[in-house]
């Protein structure tokens, strides 16, 4: 019989050096299987047990084990070292360094989220707006509670929104931001009126399809000051639009509507004309909409610390992805984050042309 304790501990050690000397991770997965696989040594040594008398069950069952337990530490502790091994050899071989000189010419291009973001950032810096950023992982607090959209609201809605397990320290619902808005009310909370400033970012929203995309970008604007009025609201958007898309013959028309963080809100259509059966913004012969926005729900800016009665405001908000189309003439959302290198080399940018005002915001 093979298991008394000295041939035990003989087939032990034996395992154990043929463990210690696998060379490779499939190796030592070969003398794992030959050991403790279905048909392995040291398991055809367990099935043994099983035919045993009480008494030598009794004797043995231990060191048999035992034998196992030795067997499959050696198999761990080999795994281990052999996968350290890997890393650092992956470390040493697989370097990048960051601060080689970029290839001449560039290969790199600045995709048109990127440049349409920085476009906005110099036409509103322009205006005296700063731009602000905040976390795209957010409670349901500064996302929805704050802005006036109570728990029953269909925005709150599994469908739309994609929800963590967890709840932060206070309880709050962690979440991925549905919009920029909640930055917003960071800033509001964090800084004393008069604000100017815009909010571009990523968003999400569980939705797809060739104009929905589970993850998107916005551009959200808020102004916080005494006195303001949708006279400056409208200013703004006309301003703001003529300078992005470079034409004096933007019209707006802004038309009654409902969001709960504005009151009252509107929707804002921009005016096109039919070029060669294509649309093109300017002019008043159609009309395609554009933005939300409206004056800030007095409940959002008390919600935020500051009394509705000195302070009002006004918001909007929209797309960047389908500004970015509206401008450079891109007609499938979903190829923006496809990371498609003839997408990318055809409508990116180059890196050295940075938007100025003076030099066209344009490409
Ligand atoms: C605060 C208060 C109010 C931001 C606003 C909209 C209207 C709006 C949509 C446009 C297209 C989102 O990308 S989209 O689907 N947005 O219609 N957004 S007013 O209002 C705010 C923001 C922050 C503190």
């Amino acid at each position: 019989m093979v298991s008394d304790t000295h041939a035990l501990d003989n087939m032990s050690r034996e395992w154990r050096a043929r463990v210690a000397a696998a060379e490779d991770l499939q190796a030592l997965e070969t003398e794992r299987v030959a050991a403790l696989g279905k048909q392995g040594a040291i398991t055809a040594l367990l099935k043994t047990l099983g035919t045993m008398s009480a008494e030598q069950r009794q004797a043995e069952g231990a060191a048999i084990h035992r034998l196992r337990e030795q067997v499959t530490e050696a198999i761990v502790a080999r795994k281990t070292a052999l996968e350290a091994a890997d890393l650092d050899r992956k470390l040493a071989t697989e370097m990048l360094d960051m601060t080689l000189p970029v290839s001449d010419p560039p290969q790199g291009s600045v995709h048109p989220v990127a440049q349409v973001m920085d476009e906005l950032a110099e036409i509103f810096a322009d205006l005296g707006f700063s731009v602000a950023t905040g976390p795209e992982i957010e409670d349901d607090w500064h996302n929805f509670t704050a802005l006036n959209i109570p728990e029953s609201h269909p925005a709150r809605a599994m469908h739309d929104t994609f929800y963590f397990d967890k709840c932060d320290g206070e309880g709050r619902r962690m979440l991925l931001r549905t919009h920029t808005s909640p930055v917003q009310i960071r800033t509001m909370m964090g800084q004393k009126p008069p604000i100017y400033t815009i909010a571009p970012g990523r968003t999400y929203r569980s939705d797809s399809d060739a104009t929905h995309t589970p993850m998107f970008h916005q551009l959200e604007g808020l102004v916080i000051d005494r006195g303001i009025h949708l006279g400056h609201l409208k200013w703004t958007l006309e301003t703001f639009l003529k300078a992005f898309f470079e034409r004096e013959d933007i019209v707006l028309r802004m038309r009654p509507s409902y969001f709960p963080f504005t009151e009252p809100s509107a929707e804002v259509d921009v005016g096109y004309t039919l070029v060669n059966g294509r649309r093109v913004l300017g002019g008043s012969g159609g009309w395609m909409e554009l933005l939300g926005s409206g004056m800030v729900h007095p409940r959002v800016i008390a919600a935020c610390g500051l009394d509705p009665k000195e302070w009002q405001g006004f918001a909007f908000g929209c797309g960047i992805d389908r500004l970015a189309m509206l401008k450079y003439g891109m007609d499938d959302l979903r190829a923006f984050f496809d990371g498609d290198l003839r997408w990318l080399r055809h409508y990116g940018f180059s890196s050295l042309d940075v938007p100025t005002l003076s030099g066209g915001v344009g490409a």
